[in-house]
Parts: C-alpha cells; structure tokens; sequence
C-alpha cells in the first residue's frame, strides 16, 4: 500500500477553542462536554497544546492502553519529560510498570476485598454515629450541611483511622488534596490559592508518612511491613504512604457529596432508596456516573499512536474527560437521567485499566454504608438552600450543600 493512502485515511482532529479549566467550564461542564463529544473522537484544544477525548469509547480506550499512554511524565497537563514535577513523583499515580507493578501490589494487597471486610465494622459504627448526630440536629428544626456537616466529617473521621493517623491536624489532608488535584490542571487562579498554603500543609503531609506517626497494623504501618519484607526499600514506604494521604480523603468526601446532591434532586430515587436501602450501592455507583467526583485525567503519548483515526505525535498530552465519557450518549441511554435502577458499572469515576482506582472497594464501602443509613433514617432528603460549588482543576466538588432531613 502507498503510504499516501495510509496518510489519507487519517482524520485531523477538530480543534476546539475552548478552556476546561476555567471557571465558567468548571462551574458547569456538562454543556462543554456535549460539544466536545460531538465535535469528534478526538480534539485538539489549542489553548493547552493538548489532544483531547470525551467519548466512551475513546476515555476506556487510552486508559486501557498504559503502553502506548503513559503516566511517569505526570497524569497532569504538566509534562514531566519537559518540567520537573511539582511534588516527588507518586510511586504508584505517576509511575509505568516494572516499577508501578511493585507499588500498585502493596496497596492492592493492603486495600483488598477481604482486608476492607475487617473494617467494614469500624466503618459502619461510625457513619451510625455521625447519623444520630445529625438526626438529632435535624430533628431540632436545623438546617444540615451535606458537605461540611457529613460529606468531610466521614471520610476525614474512618479513612485517617485505617491508616492510622493521629486525629490532630486531619484538616491538612482536605488541604492538601485540594491542592494536589489542583495541580494535575493549568496554572491558573485556582491553583495559585490553593498553593498559597502549600508550605505548612505539605511539611505536615511528610511528617505523618513515618513509621513513629502511624498506629501499628493500620494501613500506613502495612507498607512499612512490606518495606521490612524487601517489597520496597525503607525510603520508599514514605512515599507509598503519601499516596494514601493523598487520594484517599478528597475523593471520596467529594464522592459523597455529589451523591448526596443526585439524592435530594431527585425525590422519585430517593424515596424509591428509602423504601428499599439495599440500593445504596447502586445509587452510589449512579452517582459516580452522572457526577464523577475525578472529572479530568492525562496520559502522555510514549510514541506516535493512532486514536480513532486521528494521529497523535509521540510526548502529547492526551486529556481524558472521564465525566464526559460517564454521559456519552453513545454509551448510555437517557445519560443525563440519573436512574438508580440502571447497571451504571462501567462508568470512567474510578478510571480503568492498571491505574484503575486501588481504593475503589474502601471507596464503595463508604458510599454504601452513609446512603443506607441515611435511607434507613430519614424520608425525604430537600435542598433547604442553594448549594456553592467548589472550583477545582480536577474535582468536581461542593462548598456546601444546606438538607432539610425529614425523620422517618
Ligand atoms: C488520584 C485522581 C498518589 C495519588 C494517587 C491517586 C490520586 C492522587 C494522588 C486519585 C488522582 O499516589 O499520590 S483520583
């Protein structure tokens, strides 16, 4: 074959002017989203230099391919091949196999189905707890933060606990993955606020990924167990427990919390959860589609590679819009229905591929375990006020979010 013909069979992307990390993008995607689907597989988006892919088909495509699309230059729009990192790169986030093999293993061990069902217990005591409490506050007429009041309280109470954090400073975490996830996008306004606190925040980040500030058997002390084992060197079980630190809390806080707005947009589900709360983890799983709490993802093309047709030369930036891929129109019926009753399995929320989410079974467990209880307790769930959003590069997260709880 000549190779014009190979040449001619490939499409150019459709260059799309547009900024998805500016504020009016981030407020509201979803429009954006729809006009990046439609106008092609693939995008360029000029602005950034950066290809980019809303679809279903193509989202699960580069995610599945860690050959060709790599993480160790940076899962971010900076490249790592041209700019050193902000942060030491992250053994795991940020890293191809061998060596990404070697640290995904720990943490797959350490966060496995059988260990999380030993602190399934635990997790279930404690969102009772935080229920009673905020029954109580509701039943006395006041208005519930979802998001200050029990979408941070959770994951910042259950998540430190398991790794075996002390309970002092816990704040650090949620200012900490603000500014992380902030920094996986441009260096814009956004970024530039939340690493205003960088310094103190990051000092006390490092400080509690030792060995002497961990409580024994938790989970940060289990990669030190492995570092005894010769799995990974003493100097890397600081880094491993960074990641916990990292993307264990501002996930899950902002996975609730969306949650919680899917619920009380939407009476017909909720009560249909009230009447039947084995459902929680399907409304969980629901609302991770239609409002992915990880919204963005890069990868770094290792060598020219072809994607839907559209060439895209060796060392690009490839964005994934992994909640535009959750509302592909191509792959979901009535995409932007949220409907509990839908097999909403295969969304992109937790990504997939080897980099797919290693928290995921934690990350349920807590969506379970608040949605049930909060379907067990309460009849209805009502927006008392409107909620304020919280600007991220890469989260798609609430400021707040005022409940009217009606008991039971
Ligand atoms: C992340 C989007 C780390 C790390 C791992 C995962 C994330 C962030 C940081 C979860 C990103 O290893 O430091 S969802």
């Amino acid at each position: 074959m000549p190779a014009s013909s190979t040449i001619d069979s490939l499409a150019t992307a459709p260059s799309i002017d547009i900024d998805p990390f500016s504020t009016e993008f981030l407020d509201n995607p979803y429009p954006s989203y729809a006009l990046l689907r439609e106008a092609g597989p693939v995008v360029w988006i000029p602005k950034y230099g950066i290809f980019a892919t809303a679809r279903h088909e193509q989202v699960h495509e580069v995610l599945s391919d860690h050959v060709n699309y790599i993480s160790s230059a940076g899962v971010g729009l900076a490249n790592f091949n041209m700019e050193t990192p902000f942060r030491p790169k992250s053994l795991i986030l940020e890293a191809d196999p061998p060596d990404h093999t070697r640290a995904r293993t720990i943490l797959a061990r350490i966060l496995s189905p059988k260990t999380v069902m030993h602190v399934r217990e635990s997790f279930a005591k404690e969102a009772d707890d935080l229920l009673e409490r905020l029954a109580h506050a509701a039943a006395r007429g006041e208005v519930i933060d979802g998001i200050k009041q029990l979408a941070e309280v959770y994951p910042l109470k259950v998540f430190p606990d398991a790794v075996g954090l002390e309970t002092e400073g816990r704040e650090n975490l949620l200012l900490y993955g603000d500014m992380i996830f902030n920094a996986f996008g441009p260096r814009n306004e956004l970024l530039a606020k939340a690493a205003e606190k960088v310094q103190p925040v990051t000092s006390w980040i490092m400080a509690h990924c030792q060995r002497s500030m961990l409580r024994p058997g938790g989970f940060g002390d289990q990669i030190y167990q492995a570092a005894d084992a010769g799995e990974i060197s003493q100097e890397e079980a600081p880094m491993l427990v960074r990641s916990f630190l990292s993307a264990g809390v501002d996930t899950t806080v902002n996975g609730l919390g969306n949650a919680l707005l899917c619920l009380s947009q939407n009476p017909q589900s909720y009560a249909q959860l009230h009447q039947d709360p084995t459902l929680a983890r399907a409304a969980f799983e629901e609302s991770l589609r239609l409002e992915s709490a990880v919204q963005t993802f890069f990868r770094t093309t290792e060598k020219s590679v072809e994607l839907a047709g559209v060439t895209i030369p060796k060392n690009n930036k490839v964005l994934a819009f992994l909640g535009a891929a959750n509302r592909d129109e191509r792959q979901w019926p009535e995409p932007e229905r949220f409907n509990i009753n839908r097999r909403a399995t295969g969304h992109m929320a937790f990504g997939t591929g080897i980099h797919g989410c290693v928290g995921q079974v934690i990350a349920r467990l807590e969506g379970e375990l608040i949605l049930s209880g909060i379907a067990r307790r309460f009849k209805r769930i009502e927006i008392a006020n409107p909620p304020s959003r919280r600007l991220n590069n890469t989260l798609r997260a609430l400021a707040s979010l005022p409940l009217r709880l009606t008991a039971a």
